[in-house]
């Protein structure tokens, strides 16, 4: 019997970065390594992600417990995987898919079986000695992310006036890690400062950026382009931007039609939204645009793409899943150049590592990100290194859920010293 045969999981409610149910799995090995992972959960999800099971009674948590998940954890799981080596990470992933039989694993929980994947995988890693970022990516895991620090929130994300979800500080010009995530971060105070001086509220939103209430969506962008100059830094060298617009959230129906509501930009069809959108990237430093257009208008991505992937990254979120089926057909269709990358919207370690590999094996970049709802689990920086994918998101430069994925990469930077690579593309 190998050492790292899993002797005991058990898993646990607890809660997440915005106060709802979320699942805590603890795996021990026979020899005596004990680890824990949570489960993220999303606000903006993907009408086709893996179903995060919730108890639905509605006299706990609103409905959100996830005590269901939990015992299909302990009594269903656990009896079936107790007993196997942790190191059988696919073997492992591919027996709880099979026990779901489902096609989005709505029987067992995503929640349940992503929470058992990753506890699996840390507990290997620990077992062996290893760090999990060298235990899921050899001896090749050396480049660190560039850190995508969302310091404007808007959308679903945050009750202000901005229709779009996310505004990011790509540090791109940085020489390293540590150094990218100083720019970032000293931009979010330089945007603070501005935000105070123009008399807009310094409130955070769930991912820690400033949620401000604009008079415009592109008032954002400004803002961000002035705290970057503030800050010391040249917008687009040192400092470049990305968005997430999370369109499938202000969509009017499944028509092509985009209702900025909040910003009083009006309606848009899929051919305005494409229009202003080449409009911003002629004028800013735009490197990166997720989900400009909503999951269901596969032609407007593909449209969006053809006018300007040769720009900037469109990365597809919602429109994809994390999902190989979806991203396959993403890239026969030339339907973005990028996916991003979310543990939970597919449920297990073995399918989110597939679609980073189906992503950079076609010429993609895979966009690895965390959740709207989190906790302070790192493995995502871990993850993220593993790939090599060398881009991730972990919110702003606030809320301890979104700087322990950073702090994190901060050490495996600092464990790697000079053989750490940092680079944009
Ligand atoms: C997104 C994510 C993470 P959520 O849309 O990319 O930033 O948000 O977790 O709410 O889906
Ligand atoms: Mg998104």
């Amino acid at each position: 019997m190998a050492n790292s045969t899993i002797s005991n999981i058990r898993a646990i409610e607890i809660l997440d970065s915005r106060g709802n149910p979320t699942v805590r799995v603890f795996v021990t090995l026979e020899d005596g390594t004990k680890v824990s992972a949570s489960v993220p959960s999303g606000a903006s999800t993907g009408e086709y992600e893996a179903v995060e099971l919730r108890d639905g009674d509605q006299a706990r948590y609103g409905g959100k417990g996830v005590l269901k998940a939990c015992a299909n954890v302990n009594d269903i799981i656990a009896p079936d995987i107790i007993g196997l080596d942790a190191c059988e990470q696919a073997m492992i992933d591919r027996l709880m898919i099979e026990l779901d039989g489902t096609e989005n694993k709505s029987r067992l929980g995503a929640n349940a079986i992503l929470g058992v994947s990753m506890a699996v995988a840390k507990a290997a890693a620990q077992s062996q000695g290893t760090d999990l970022y060298r235990y899921l990516g050899g001896s090749e895991a050396r480049r660190i992310p560039v850190p995508c620090m969302n310091i404007l929130n808007g959308g679903e994300h945050a009750d202000n006036s901005v229709d779009f979800q996310e505004f990011m500080a790509v540090p791109l010009g940085a020489e390293s890690f540590s150094e990218g995530l100083r720019y970032a971060a000293e931009t979010f105070h330089a945007l603070k400062k501005l935000l105070e001086a123009k008399g807009y509220s310094t409130a955070v939103g769930d991912e820690g950026g400033f949620a401000p209430n604009l008079q415009s969506n592109e008032e954002a962008i400004e803002l961000i382009i002035e705290a970057i100059e503030k800050a010391g830094y040249e917008p687009g060298t040192d400092i470049a931007i990305a968005i997430d617009s999370a369109a499938t959230s202000f969509v009017v129906g499944k028509k092509g039609k985009y209702d900025l509501k909040w910003s009083g930009g009006g309606v848009l069809t899929t051919d305005e939204m494409i229009e202003l959108a080449k409009r911003w990237v002629e004028k800013y430093p735009i490197v990166l645009w997720e989900d400009p257009l909503a999951e269901e208008d596969w032609e407007g991505f593909a449209k969006f793409t053809k006018e300007l992937g040769d720009k900037i990254e469109v990365v597809g979120d919602d429109i994809f899943v994390t999902n190989t089926k979806f991203i396959r057909r993403g890239i026969q269709e030339h339907t973005a150049n990028a996916s991003l990358i979310k543990l939970n919207q597919i449920g297990t370690v073995t399918e989110t590592v597939d679609a980073v590999r189906l992503c950079l094996e076609n010429g993609w970049r895979a966009f690895l990100s965390h959740r709207s709802g989190e906790t302070s689990d790192t493995f995502l920086a871990d993850f993220a290194v593993a790939m090599g994918s060398g881009h991730l998101k972990s919110g702003s430069a606030s809320r301890s859920e979104r700087l322990a994925k950073y702090n994190r990469l901060l050490e495996i930077e600092d464990e790697l010293g000079s053989n750490a690579l940092y680079y944009w593309k």
